[in-house]
């Protein structure tokens, strides 16, 4: 019988062998995909323009549906009365937009869905938010630029 008491705590060998055979192939597998991601160029399949209209309080249309490839461009129109903005992450969006004017957000090929909103204080919360939803199919939309 194989009595271990007299030696120091420690890990089985055996345990760190496997172990680092399962790091080093998490490493191998992290390498591929990376090299896969970044040598695969990204796909334009279609070019679209869509018109958004900020209002109080909402972003219409609020659900803007594009398929795999699409170059999204946001052509945008404040129809408020107040000063809004169009936001597609913290760091993306537009500088705020005067009651009556307009703005473009080149939105870069859309490759998940996410969500849209005004980043003024409280606006999103009462309800200036949408979603870009990424489908399989593309269909035309109403606000969208000929
Ligand atoms: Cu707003």
């Amino acid at each position: 019988m194989n009595d271990r008491r007299g030696e120091p705590p420690g890990v089985d060998p055996v345990l760190l062998v496997i172990g680092a055979v399962a790091v080093w192939g998490l490493i191998l597998v992290g390498l591929i995909v990376a090299a896969v991601v970044v040598d695969e160029p990204v796909e334009v399949l279609a070019e679209r323009e869509i018109v958004v209209e900020l209002s109080e309080f909402e972003i219409h249309p609020d659900i803007i549906e594009v398929g795999p490839g699409t170059d999204l461009t946001f052509r945008i129109e404040n129809v408020g009365e107040n000063q809004h903005d169009l936001h597609i992450s913290d760091e993306i969006g537009t500088e705020r937009i005067e009651p009556g004017g307009s703005d473009v957000l080149a939105a870069g090929v859309v490759e998940g869905s996410y969500a849209i909103w005004c980043s003024i204080k409280g606006h999103r919360e009462q309800g200036m938010e949408g979603r870009v939803e990424l489908t399989d199919i593309a269909p035309a939309l109403p606000g969208e630029a000929a």
